[in-house]
């Protein structure tokens, strides 16, 4: 038998449409919750009303709150809808449904484009990625897994393991440093100060030339003033120490406490600078509207968003993936 040899570009387009396959897979696995609470909902308003009438709007903006859009952001939404449908003579709701997303979709890019809400990381200087969050949400293993996704992207990667507080944190940490091969700065006694072994990553991460050191802190209630003195000693370190890099503060929120995360955003955000957002557990939360409330509150973009336990179960804030998981259908395209 002959076969044909395929071109080089060929084999690459393929293996890069294989890829978007198995993401696009992940997203509608991970968001199968989310998926059925808000579409299948929606799909029963279709049917259920002819025209969309006050009736429909209550249980529509009741729908939207219950995915946890956030009553604000749903407040703004309706009154959008409704002007809208009477510019554009639009009487069903199959119609309002393609405006809702449109809405959504157009909202969260508001006045950026799709780049912009990435990571920003530099080959060429190093890059600290500053993790921080309350108890439980998954920050710890958040690290393991942003570790891991930029490895593979080659990216050499250092970890600090600063949550000095809890018994065991740093454990946790190394025993996924061991998993994935990449260094790992730990404390050299208990309760040491957390902004020293900062400062000793650092020192490490420019020595062994990794491009980027992603720090674990403890997991906090927020203690205002302990949380902003801490924050803000390990933030001066890392000015000081860093020469110039790329500093992103990620905030880890668990997408299944809800509008609670709103609040934990709100408290974090008067303390420090956040750049983004990693939202974990979506795969445990039938809330993935979380994501839209928080972007249009803060105007924080989600850069990450975990999708179930697995290592590999995590990967970088795909908006149209999102809403296309979403939605159940391919609606929108990555241009
Ligand atoms: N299903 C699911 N579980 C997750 C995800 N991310 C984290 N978890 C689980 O959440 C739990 C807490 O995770 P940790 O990483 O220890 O959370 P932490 O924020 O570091 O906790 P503290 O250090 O105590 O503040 C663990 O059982 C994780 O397996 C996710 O995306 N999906
Ligand atoms: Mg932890």
């Amino acid at each position: 038998m002959v076969f044909k040899k395929k071109s080089k570009d060929k084999i690459v387009e393929t293996i890069k449409i294989s890829r978007e396959n198995s993401l696009d897979e992940k997203y509608k696995k991970g968001l199968k919750k989310s998926r059925e609470s808000f579409i299948y909902k929606l799909k029963k308003l279709v049917t259920k009303y002819r025209e969309i009438d006050a009736d429909y709007f209550n249980e529509l903006e009741e729908i939207l709150i219950m995915s946890d859009v956030g009553a604000q952001y749903v407040d703004k939404l309706i009154k959008k809808i409704k002007e809208e449908a009477k510019i554009n003579n639009i009487k069903t709701p199959e119609q309002s449904e393609k405006l809702i997303f449109d809405y959504l979709f157009k909202n969260y890019l508001k006045n950026s484009s799709l780049e912009e809400k990435e990571i920003n990381l530099s080959k060429d200087k190093l890059n600290v990625i500053l993790v921080i969050g309350v108890n439980g949400v998954g920050k710890t293993t958040s690290i393991g897994k942003l570790a891991f996704y930029l490895k593979n992207k080659n990216y050499k990667i250092t970890l600090a393991a600063a949550d000095t507080f809890r018994a065991g944190a740093v454990d946790q940490l190394e025993i996924w440093s061991n998993k994935i091969s990449i260094d790992i700065i730990k404390p050299e006694r208990e309760g040491q100060d957390p902004a020293s072994v900062v400062y000793l990553a650092l020192e490490k991460a420019i020595q062994n030339q990794s491009n980027i050191l992603i720090i674990d802190t403890a997991g906090r209630l927020e203690n205002k003033k302990n949380l902003m003195l801490e924050l803000e000693k390990i933030n001066k370190i890392i000015k000081a120490k860093s020469n110039n890099a790329n500093i992103e503060t990620l905030l880890v929120l668990d997408a299944t406490t809800g509008q609670n995360g709103i609040h934990q955003a709100s408290g974090f955000n008067e303390v420090t600078k956040l750049t983004g957002i990693i939202l974990t557990k979506m795969d445990s939360s039938s809330k993935g509207g979380i994501i839209l409330s928080i972007k249009d509150y803060f105007d924080i973009p989600v850069k990450f968003i975990g999708l179930g336990e697995k290592l590999e179960d995590f990967e970088k804030f795909d908006l149209v993936k999102y809403l296309n998981s979403l939605i159940g259908e391919d609606l929108y395209k990555n241009e």
